[in-house]
């Protein structure tokens, strides 16, 4: 039996990442780029958990099917948790990534308490409007300059612990396995097959 999940983002790399995280036999992922007139959502929440329910609600509603929300983005301790729930539009709009980069290394200056981490909540909605959250987070440090190609927003800044490399640097078999979104993903298997099991 096949089952289809709404992938419900506009962030093409998100959702790269989770396709190739996501291979379980017999679920097929559907972009919101299969849709005509996928709703804008606006993310006016202050946490990513309440963004995340909001994506999920509204692009669920419009989908009808199963649907995932992502929500994420970078806590560093330095600057009280900034850039957080405002990463994507840290430097300002519209979304620049190189200008948020820059911008968060001239925040930090020369500081050595450089530790911060990657958060990222999903939302799952099923196709009656039940929701359930889950997280992931991936601890780190911010770099002192960029490197790397790979990946995406802040991966050229972000070393996870354990590692001398940004999550840039790293081929995305490796970030996905210790990435905020990995580590999501697994928990939103865990949290959907609970759903699924109460029907
Ligand atoms: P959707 O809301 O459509 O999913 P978005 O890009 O607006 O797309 P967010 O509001 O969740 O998504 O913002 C996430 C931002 O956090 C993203 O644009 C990056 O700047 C940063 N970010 C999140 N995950 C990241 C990752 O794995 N690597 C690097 N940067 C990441």
């Amino acid at each position: 039996m096949s089952r289809e999940l709404v992938i419900a983002t506009g962030n093409l790399h998100k959702l790269e990442e989770i396709r190739a995280i996501l291979t379980l036999p017999g679920l097929v992922l559907v972009g919101l780029s299969e849709f005509s007139d996928a709703p804008e959502v606006v993310e006016d929440r202050d946490s990513f958990e309440g963004n995340a329910i909001k994506k999920a609600e509204e692009l669920g509603a419009f989908t009808g099917g199963w649907t995932l929300a992502d929500d994420s983005g970078l806590e560093v301790d330095a600057l009280n948790g900034a850039p957080g729930v405002y990463s994507a539009r840290y430097a300002g709009e519209p979304v620049n990534t190189a200008a948020n980069n820059a911008k968060l290394l001239q925040a930090l200056g020369s500081r050595t308490d450089r530790t911060a981490r990657f958060r990222c909540v999903m939302a799952l909605c099923s196709p009656e409007g039940v929701v359930r959250t889950v997280e992931g987070r991936c601890e780190g440090t911010i770099a002192m300059d960029e490197s790397g190609g790979g990946g995406f927003g802040y991966d050229p800044l972000f070393i996870p612990d354990g590692s001398a490399l940004t999550f840039a640097q790293m081929v995305p078999a490796t970030k996905n396995r210790i990435s905020h979104r990995g580590r999501a993903l697994a928990s939103a298997v865990i949290a959907w097959g609970a759903l699924l099991s109460r029907q």
